[in-house]
């Protein structure tokens, strides 16, 4: 059963000990080891109920998170101030003995749970064996598995071929990189409330200055904006809004840049730090067959969007896009850092050797985890289980919209969903009503996340295997949240 955190996976330790031999140690007669076998679940499974023992943040967290002040740079943001011990499936522990309802998954990372049981043992199993050769110094096959993985399971029929780096902004910039390299073009288009990274180039991708862009630049030249057709605050008529958006973004690339100086169209099928924007029916498809007219390569970054999350293992599968390249991150390692870009065979073995690469990317400890991560969704059926979330979810939170008019738009796909909240009887944004409601339910030992271009969008990113005992209990904390407004 998903979410009851059984894990039937053993984990064998090595212990250095000093008395008690097991077997003499022949290196260092003093120095005796024991090996022994004892159930992981005594290491990772935490019961999945919310448990709020002390205030939260509790005396333990406050203190850390002032170390933290004294020690970490300023420019770090602080979403939750609660300091984290230990999680399994979708119950993180804080420091004070508080169990908190993961509503975030580490920001759409750990969408096979927390210490997912898979995760855990080849982790552990690939750290025994090696921890880093450099793949392009010397390869290893839990590298190639991963590519072979994405290259199965990115949408389309065409030989397809990856590279794994990082990170999300990592894997962005390389598929522009190639993308440039193929093409022999310059130009790329991005779009409004767009998010791609943090990097020099990733930040020129970006639609948000506050807080990406700010006293950061210059930024790299050749990056173009297009509109995005955000449905909620369009100002033309509904029923026209993906033809009305195409025509706009066609008539810029084809007047300001010219088609044939496009090298990509790079998008989030459905944005995530820009607000949960899901471009209207039809748009995607339009876009992808423009692209295609016009010798522009088609880049989807699912860094946010993919791996189960919105009930596909992609969310272009929604309208059967089939992107030229895809871009993935977060939820593939399963926690851990990986990323990668999966694209026509033909555009990714364009560049000349050793034209790509990079020290950690794709790293061996990673890579176990994301063949960990990728079997966990296939074999416990993940991508319906995102899908019964997305029902039971977006059914909690329409009916939250029913009775709080600050809720103006509840939008999302499978456990991909966002409330947009509102000075009611307007669309005005209203971040201080988000602020509020983050307030209440870290009190209340609910963690969520806010996003969106005017600070004024909660999201829900749960870990899939979240049982729908504590999704219920989320939405009832966060009922009460709304209430308190
Ligand atoms: N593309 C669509 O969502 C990362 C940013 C967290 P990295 N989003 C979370 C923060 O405050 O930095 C993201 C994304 C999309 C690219 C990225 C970048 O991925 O792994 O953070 O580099």
């Amino acid at each position: 059963m998903l979410g009851d955190g059984a894990v039937d996976a053993n984990v064998h330790l090595m212990v250095f000990s000093l008395s008690s031999p097991s077997q003499p140690n022949p290196q260092c007669p003093s120095l005796e080891i024991w090996s022994y076998t004892f159930p992981m679940t005594t290491l990772t499974n935490l019961e999945q109920v919310r448990r709020v023992v002390t205030a939260i943040p509790g005396p333990n967290s406050n203190a850390l998170i002032q170390r933290r002040a004294e020690a970490v740079s300023g420019g770090l943001g602080l979403t939750f101030p609660v300091a984290i011990e230990r999680a399994s499936d979708a119950i993180l522990l804080d420091v004070d003995g508080n169990q908190i309802i993961d509503m975030g998954s580490g920001i759409g990372v750990t969408n096979v749970g927390n210490s997912a049981s898979r995760v855990v043992a080849n982790v552990i199993d690939q750290v025994q064996a090696f921890t880093h050769t450099c793949f392009t110094v010397a390869p290893y096959l839990n590298y190639i598995e991963v590519c072979e993985a994405l290259n199965r399971l990115v949408p389309g029929t065409h030989k397809k071929k990856s590279l794994l780096v990082n990170s999300g902004a990592e894997a962005v910039e390389n598929a522009v990189k190639i993308a440039r390299h193929y093409t022999k073009r310059q130009a790329i288009v991005v779009f409004e409330h767009a998010y791609h990274g943090r990097t020099n180039l990733t930040m020129a991708l970006n639609a948000k200055n506050m807080p990406y862009k700010e006293g950061f630049g210059p930024f790299a030249p050749e990056i173009y904006r297009v509109p995005m057709p955000y449905s909620y605050r369009w100002i033309g008529p509904q029923e026209t809004i993906t033809e009305d958006a195409m025509e706009m973004i066609t008539h810029k690339i084809e007047k300001e840049i010219g088609a044939h100086n496009v090298a990509a169209i790079l998008i989030e099928p459905i944005q995530g730090e820009g607000g949960f924007i899901v471009p209207p029916k039809g748009f995607l498809p339009a876009l992808a067959q423009y692209s295609r007219e016009h010798g522009i390569i088609f880049i989807a970054d699912e860094v946010q969007s993919g791996f189960a999350r919105t009930g596909h293992m992609f969310a272009v599968e929604e309208e059967g896009v089939v992107p030229d390249m895809l871009v993935t991150a977060k939820g593939i390692g399963g926690g851990l850092p990986l990323a990668g870009v999966t694209g026509r065979a033909e555009i990714m073995d364009s560049v000349h050797v050793a034209g790509l690469g990079g020290t950690f990317g794709g790293n061996p400890v990673a890579c176990a985890a994301a063949l960990g991560a990728i079997a966990t969704i296939e074999e416990d059926g993940l991508v319906e289980r995102a899908n019964h979330i997305g029902k039971l979810l977006g059914d909690g939170l329409r009916a939250l919209a029913a009775k709080y008019p600050v809720i103006g738009e509840v939008r999302g796909r499978g456990a991909m969903q966002a409330v947009e909240l509102i000075v009611p009887g307007s669309i005005e944004p209203n971040s201080a009503a988000v602020t509020k409601v983050l307030k209440y339910c870290t009190a209340n030992g609910v963690f969520i996340l806010s996003a969106g271009t005017y600070g004024n969008v909660i999201r829900f990113l749960p870990p899939l295997v979240i049982s729908d005992e504590l999704l219920t209990d989320a939405l009832s904390v966060l009922d009460e949240a709304f209430a308190t407004i």
